[in-house]
């Protein structure tokens, strides 16, 4: 018999038909059984008798056929798309048999310690709320996708290795490739840049290899970055792109996903006009109204970041600041020194609810001074050399931004740590299972009968 997704089951009422998915709950009454089977389109609750149900439980994969029923009045759960209907079992074929779980699944909140939640990540992304998280960044990276485009821009697929570090810095994996060392790229910049002449306008969404020597809450050794890059732009034009791109995909996945958001006690975002304060400016407000000292200062800590976006949500209605400005020496050999203080350059964070969640800069285009950069750096212009042949063959202003997908997937979701918005996230301490654990022997599971 054609399979039926559980929510098509509503317009299926007296009809037979069957399901696949699996099972989410079992609750035993007697000689009735109930179970909760869930497929991609949503959960139903199936009536079974005890014979037939045998030693069904939690997570087993099945088929069963059976007639959808409307559920008496009082018995209908409105929080359900399909709280009206039932399905009645008649017949069950197990197409995989689930090992015995290593803590109860069934429960509405999975209630773990963060190790044991990543040690068994391929489990725990099963439940309904962890499975949610994944749900709200698709949407992210589709609110991304649909601004971008309407911007014009051409998405592009970057490398993940490279001749150079991309960002400079310690922060770099190095590798051996064919007896020659390469890099993982810190970031897509120097492949966006490099098609903004053949594009004028890009958008990637690519992975970033940041060596990072500590452990935080908000730092993943591999992140991902939803970056563009635009031709033909100065430095107010870019900090309206940022603002507009950032808007539109909190707006899009707030429109898309109230049910997770209200799930997750996430508050709503205050779109507000998005304050743009310097670097010094934000620094004179944190000592003026938090009374830190932080003026010569930089970067802002991240205390700072709290305090800067608590004053712009009271005073702006805004959970967005934007800071611009900051120490040409803090940020990467390509941003463009600000012409009235070289000092300072173009550049800017985009902070959301408390937390950076964008940077990006106007960037030197022209050949020689960027080459100058490089040098001042430390760093040796011909390891560069693919990058520079974009600079030196016609190079329009141009500049551009990158968010932190898990960042941002955090921040709207109101998680406590970047790990959970990582599918599979990686750490110091941490690639798919905790390093230290890895000389152990992985214990062979109990045999499912
Ligand atoms: P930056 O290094 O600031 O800039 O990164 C841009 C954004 O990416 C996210 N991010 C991270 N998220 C989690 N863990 C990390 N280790 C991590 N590193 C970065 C942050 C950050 O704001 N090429 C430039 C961008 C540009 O100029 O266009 C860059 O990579 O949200």
């Amino acid at each position: 018999m054609e399979r039926t997704l559980i929510l098509y089951c509503n317009n299926k009422i007296d009809q037979t038909v069957s399901i696949s998915g699996f099972v989410q709950t079992r609750r035993d009454h007697g000689k009735i059984v109930f179970l909760d089977v869930s497929d991609r389109s949503g959960v139903i609750q199936v009536v079974i008798t005890g014979e037939i149900a045998g030693d069904l439980k939690h997570q087993d994969v099945v088929t069963i056929e059976g007639k959808v029923s409307k559920r008496p009045e009082k018995l209908i759960n409105s929080n359900l798309p399909t709280g009206s209907i039932e399905l009645q079992g008649e017949k069950i074929e197990i197409l995989s048999k689930a090992a015995e779980l290593p803590f109860d699944m069934g429960t509405k909140e999975l209630d773990l310690q963060l190790p044991t939640l990543l040690d068994f990540r391929s489990l725990t992304l099963r439940h309904p709320k962890v499975k949610a998280i994944f749900k709200v960044q698709d949407k992210i990276l589709e609110g991304f996708r649909k601004i971008t485009e309407e911007l014009d821009c051409t998405e592009i697929v970057v490398p993940e290795i490279s001749a150079s570090a991309t960002e400079g810095g310690a922060e770099v994996f190095k590798f051996d490739y064919y007896g020659h060392q390469a890099f993982l790229t810190q970031s897509p910049q120097l492949y966006k840049q490099m098609l903004v002449p053949v594009m004028e306008r890009v958008s990637t969404i690519a992975h970033a290899y940041r060596a990072e020597p500590s452990v935080t809450t908000y730092h993943l050794s591999v992140a991902t970055q939803m970056d563009c890059e635009f031709g033909f732009v100065q430095f107010e034009e870019l900090l309206d792109l940022l603002e507009l791109v950032g808007t539109n995909i909190v707006k899009y996945v707030e429109e898309h996903c109230q049910k997770e958001l209200e799930e997750f006690g996430a508050e709503k975002t205050a779109f507000g006009k998005i304050p743009r304060l310097t670097l010094r400016e934000a620094q004179e407000i944190i000592f003026k109204e938090f009374g830190r000292d932080h003026r010569s200062e930089k970067d802002l800590d991240r205390q700072d970041e709290i305090d800067i976006c608590n004053w712009a949500k009271e005073k702006h209605k805004s959970d967005f600041v934007t800071i611009t400005h900051f120490p040409t020496k803090k940020r990467a050999f390509y941003t463009l020194p600000d012409p009235k203080n070289p000092e300072l350059s173009l550049s800017y964070d985009l902070l959301y609810k408390g937390l950076e969640i964008l940077s990006g800069s106007q960037r030197i285009n022209e050949y020689n001074q960027l080459v100058e950069a490089i040098k001042e750096r430390g760093m040796d212009p011909k390891d560069f050399e693919m990058y520079l042949q974009a600079f030196k063959y016609g190079m329009p202003p141009e500049g551009g931004f990158s968010f932190g997908l898990e960042r941002l997937t955090m921040k709207i979701l109101n998680l406590l740590n970047i790990r959970e918005a990582s599918l599979f996230p990686r750490d110091m301490e941490r690639v798919d299972i905790r390093l230290s654990q890895k000389a152990h022997d992985i214990k062979p599971v109990k045999k499912p009968n």
